[in-house]
């Protein structure tokens, strides 16, 4: 198993490598040029200057996460090759610099969605919270305007203000989409970029919808076993594979994670461990990566990853805020719980190395 950190970048993360050096058992640094939005053309300088930074601080720059996908493709618009072709080129230039997994999603117009950032828990720490009702009953604009508002003056992938500035426009756009559309320009896609990665070597790893079910009447493809199945089949290339993020698909509770992994194991790529409590009324609380915290079993994923992919990337998904840091941090990627997340995750991997026969 390779242990990643979800980086934001000099200058835009709080948190800098200096400081992720000093956490026990970190190899990789997972990376992005984030002021990219969807589509944009990502420069080969840039690109070697980051992984560069990166390396000459000791980590590796293997995984990135993400390339965003461009509406215009998800949608399947006539302009679609035109963003095709600029994913392809970031695809060849990140192999160039020894980039083997891409993480990416296919979600139509939000990347996760939450209702409170900053929701107080009893013990004075800080997560992300999700309440069903609330998303049922407002408009997209409102949980959108709200979620911006509390990251302040952080940038967030995959909630870009300028895009969600135009959301009555893309929800307009993507109104023929349902899923089975969904799916098919999902198929268009990896039959231009797969050859493409299977010349250079790279693995695409979608990531599961976050939360696991439909929302503000948009297609959702991408959220339980058997839609996992349907997408992999979409393209049976071994460069066609996931990331499989524990606290996206745990608030289905139908979603039986460790039989999830069994079953894809080979195609897994990237792995992300986040644990969820999930309330009966279909609200949810992130919580610590501790299996008996939430509803997701820590300890039997890790076994399953253990006997059936060790070699996957892995990194702590997101964590809550701890020790007043919500004040500086950027939603879901503090430092400290994060850095207890690779503790904890080490800690149980090495108990199971030490007991293999
Ligand atoms: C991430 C996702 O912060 C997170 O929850 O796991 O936002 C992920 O980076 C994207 O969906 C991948 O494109
Ligand atoms: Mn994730």
């Amino acid at each position: 198993m390779e242990m990643t950190w979800r980086w934001y970048g000099r200058g835009n993360d709080e948190i800098t490598l200096d400081n992720i050096r000093q956490i026990p058992g970190i190899d990789g640094i997972v990376w992005s040029l984030h002021d990219k939005v969807a589509g944009a053309i990502w420069e080969e300088e840039r690109i070697r200057d980051e992984v560069l930074y990166i390396q000459s601080k000791g980590f590796t720059a293997e995984v990135v996460e993400s390339v965003n996908v461009h509406d215009s493709i998800k949608i399947g618009t006539n302009d679609r090759d035109y963003y095709i072709d600029i994913y392809i080129d970031t695809i060849k230039k990140l192999a160039k610099y020894g980039v083997k997994v891409i993480c990416y999603n296919f979600m139509p117009v939000f990347d996760w969605t939450r209702t409170d950032l900053y929701k107080k828990m009893p013990d004075g720490s800080n997560a992300l919270f999700y309440e069903k009702k609330l998303v049922s009953s407002v408009e997209p604009k409102t949980i959108a305007d709200q979620i911006l508002l509390s990251a302040g003056e952080k940038t967030m992938p995959g909630w870009e203000r300028e895009r969600l500035d135009e959301l009555n426009t893309l929800f307009t756009a993507y109104k023929d989409v349902d899923d089975k559309k969904l799916l098919e320009n999902y198929r268009y896609f990896l039959k231009r970029i797969i050859p493409i990665c299977e010349e250079v070597d790279m693995k695409m790893a979608v990531h599961p919808d976050d939360p696991p079910f439909p929302i503000f009447g948009l297609p959702r493809i991408v959220r339980s076993k058997k839609h996992l199945r349907d997408v992999l089949s979409l393209n049976n290339s071994k460069c066609h594979g996931l990331t499989l993020c524990t606290g996206s698909l745990a608030p289905n509770l139908e979603n039986d994670l460790p039989a999830i992994i069994k079953e894809f194991a080979d195609r897994i790529y990237f792995a992300h461990i986040r644990n969820v409590k999930v309330f009966e009324n279909g609200d949810f609380i992130e919580v610590s990566h501790r299996a008996c915290e939430g509803n997701v079993d820590t300890v039997k994923v890790l076994r399953t990853y253990f006997n059936h992919n060790p070699n996957v990337y892995i990194r702590p998904d997101h964590g809550r805020h701890l020790w007043e840091e919500e004040k500086t941090c950027r939603p879901g990627y503090g430092l400290y719980d994060r850095a207890l997340g690779v503790a904890y995750i080490l800690g149980i991997w090495d108990t199971l190395e030490s007991e293999k026969p």
